[in-house]
């Protein structure tokens, strides 16, 4: 089996419950074991003008190939956001692939390290509760020299 993380993201207006139920998604996949959900975190989002997004990072343990359970992935966004398509559009749910073991992967449709995520504080620090600070990304860097050059700004922790 391989060691997931995948980033959850919303920002409808009951965003944890959404996360809640991408948890509950995630830990029914096929050929799959959830092996840590990070505690959710708030900040606003990096588009101005749009509501505050609850983020969190889930472990998986997955036999699953990449594609296949990219496939997963977005079968769980578009159920979630079938259920709220006409109150809120159709953005509700976002899960990303961050790190896929050690696996480099360069392919139209998945890109593994998750780009961006060496520097977006709500994906370093959920992360940073179930990896090892010494996890190395695929350019070397550790978690920890991540972390050292992101500050923990403008997140809120929330109580689980
Ligand atoms: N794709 C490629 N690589 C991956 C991967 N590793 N994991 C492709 C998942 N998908 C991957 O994704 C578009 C396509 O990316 C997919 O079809 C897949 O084949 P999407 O989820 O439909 O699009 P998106 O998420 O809207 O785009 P993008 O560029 O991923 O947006 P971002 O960068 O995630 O930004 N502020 C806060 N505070 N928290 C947030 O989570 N998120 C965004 C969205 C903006 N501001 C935010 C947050
Ligand atoms: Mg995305």
């Amino acid at each position: 089996m391989e060691h997931v993380y995948i980033g959850l993201g919303s920002n409808l207006a009951d965003p944890a419950e959404q996360l809640r139920n991408a948890v509950q998604a995630l830990g029914q996949l096929p050929d799959s074991v959830l092996v840590g959900v990070s505690a959710f975190y708030q900040s606003d989002s990096l588009l101005p003008g749009q509501p505050r997004y609850t983020n969190a990072v889930v472990a998986l343990d997955s036999d699953l190939a990449p594609l296949a359970l990219l496939d997963a992935l977005q079968a769980i966004e578009i159920d979630q956001g079938r259920e709220r398509h006409e109150r809120w559009g159709p953005r509700t749910l976002d899960l990303d692939i961050l790190l896929f073991g050690d696996r480099l992967i360069d392919e139209p449709r998945l890109k593994v390290p998750h780009y961006h995520m060496q520097a977006r504080p709500f994906v370093l620090y959920p992360l940073a509760e179930l990896a090892p600070v010494d996890l190395q990304l695929a350019d070397g860097r550790t978690l920890k020299a991540l972390l050292a050059d992101c500050p923990f700004v403008g997140l809120e922790r929330l109580p689980h």
